[in-house]
């Protein structure tokens, strides 16, 4: 019987064809549903009332076991085995019910169960047929290499050694772009490997997603895992953890790295302690990243490389901009929906996304740093395992919009400790202290736009004014966009 190796519902991307040898085959030979229709049996045929389920609400039942009744109706059959090997419903466990020693083992099962990996049955499933089980085995194994290479140039995100500031503030603000110099003085980056790590932090914990982890255990982790969206180390305590001086080196002579001269105006640091969360450590294996996101508090964000290169691709946002393909957003944007992995956003949207006006691209190689600018989206891969730092920021061309988003999305405002009752008051207390004339500016700014979508509210419910007919020449009934009207 020939194999079906290609999923009908995941067709290689235009722009990159995955060659078949490129994947391997499942580890228990699970094939992708579409093989169902040239066999004459499945292993399904064995699993009694359960026939009458499709995948997806199987696994979602299993989700509800722990892990000796997995184990258990894992023994009934051998179809039940295979859906039992699902790592996302060990992985589930494991993360529920944290324990203080472990040892990763190459696989969340093996390490819930504390079983070498060798230890674990290999059953023969090739008669099982189920693209829910096959999926996120492919896209763990799918090749990057056809997404990241061959950038359109219109795409291409701008490559520079540096900027200064006032260019930064004159002319980029708005637009993201590679530096390719300041990164390089950084002693992180002349020092710092996975072994310096691993040597000096390699007890300390690090958070990653929901687990604060042993570095030593995550780079265990690192070197020896197969999940379609691995855990990502993201902490942003690591600056105090790891004692680490940060600042201009003139005047932090200890200093582990600096935040460029362009990036250094930060009007966030008025808030002092009571800013919120900034800076994060990000360590993460090939593949890991980012789904498409925007960053908080509509700051814009610097992210430095220092080691393993990063794929970027971004798209500008608006009032009359959707989002980026594949990605979806409620009507007060505080909830985005995007496919399940960076993998399966990659193969069934890449290419869509490579034609669509406004995307940008590019990679960000180890000692460069990229630029991130208010309320563009971005998705972010890895291609090899990776260290980096980030920031996020304020400039002074965003400084609209950050008090637009603290004071009209209160309720999206994140990363302020518990404690900080009133974000946009005490930022405006002291912009006003510190920055007078920039706070009346971006207030006036504030006010114009307000006034302008006040204006066109009024323009819809009663008509245009006389004044705003005069101005356009003629009468319009007002309902072409209504995206960005607001009730004031
Ligand atoms: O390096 C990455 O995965 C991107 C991080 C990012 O987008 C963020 O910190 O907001
Ligand atoms: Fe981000």
């Amino acid at each position: 019987m020939p194999d079906i190796t290609t999923l009908p519902r995941y067709p290689p991307a235009a722009d990159g064809q995955q060659s078949e040898e490129a994947i391997p085959s499942h580890p228990l030979g699970v094939k992708p549903s579409g093989n169902a229709l040239l066999a004459t049996w499945s292993l399904r045929d064995a699993i009694g009332s359960f026939r009458l389920l499709p995948d997806e609400l199987i696994l979602l039942l299993l989700e509800h076991l722990d892990g000796s009744s997995l184990l258990g109706i894992g023994r009934t059959c051998k179809a039940l085995y295979a859906f039992t090997r699902a790592e996302e419903l060990w992985k589930a466990l494991f993360v529920e019910s944290p324990v203080e020693n472990f040892t990763w083992r190459g696989t969340w099962r093996s390490t819930y169960l504390n079983l070498p990996a060798s230890k674990a049955p290999v059953i023969d499933c090739s008669h099982l047929y189920s693209d829910v089980l096959y999926r996120p085995f492919n896209c763990a194994h799918i090749t990057l290499d056809p997404y990241v290479t061959k950038i359109p140039a219109r795409n291409q995100i701008p490559r520079l050694p540096d900027l200064s500031p006032e260019e930064f503030h004159a002319e980029w603000a708005d637009r993201p772009f590679v530096l390719t110099e300041p990164v390089k003085a950084w002693p992180v980056y002349k020092n710092w490997s996975v072994g310096t790590l691993l040597s000096r932090y390699g007890q300390e914990k690090f958070r990653a997603e929901a687990v604060d982890w042993p570095l030593r255990t995550y780079g265990d982790y690192m070197a020896d895992n197969s999940d379609e969206s691995p855990l990502y180390l993201f902490d942003r305590a690591f600056v105090p953890k790891m004692g680490l001086a940060v600042g201009p080196p003139d005047s932090t002579p200890d200093a582990a790295y600096w935040p460029p001269a362009c990036f250094a105006e930060d009007l966030f640091s008025v808030l002092g302690n009571d800013r919120p969360d900034h800076q994060w450590l990000i360590i993460g294996p090939e593949r890991s990243g980012s789904k498409f996101h925007k960053d908080p508090n509509a700051t814009s964000a610097w992210n430095a490389v220092l080691r393993g290169p990063k794929y970027w691709i971004m798209f500008p946002s608006g009032d009359k901009r959707p989002p980026p393909p594949g990605v979806y957003v409620s009507d007060d944007q505080s909830e985005v929906t995007s496919p399940l992995s960076i993998a399966e956003w990659l193969l069934n949207f890449h290419a869509e996304a490579r034609r669509t006006p406004g995307c940008m691209e590019g990679i960000c190689g180890e000692g460069e740093i990229l630029h991130v600018p208010s309320g563009w989206w971005h998705l972010v891969v890895n291609l090899e395992p990776s260290t980096a730092i980030t920031q996020n920021f304020i400039p002074r061309a965003h400084l609209g919009a950050a008090l637009d988003f603290l004071s009209n999305k209160a309720d999206q405002v994140s990363g302020f400790r518990r404690n900080v009752e009133n974000p946009y008051e005490n930022f405006v207390n002291g912009m006003r202290e510190a920055y007078p004339e920039l706070l009346a500016e971006a207030l006036e700014e504030l006010q114009k736009k307000s006034e302008g979508k006040k204006r066109k509210w009024e323009d819809i419910v009663h008509g245009k004014t006389e004044e705003a007919e005069s101005a356009t020449g003629g009468f319009s009934f007002g309902f072409g966009d209504d995206s960005d009207v607001e009730v004031p």
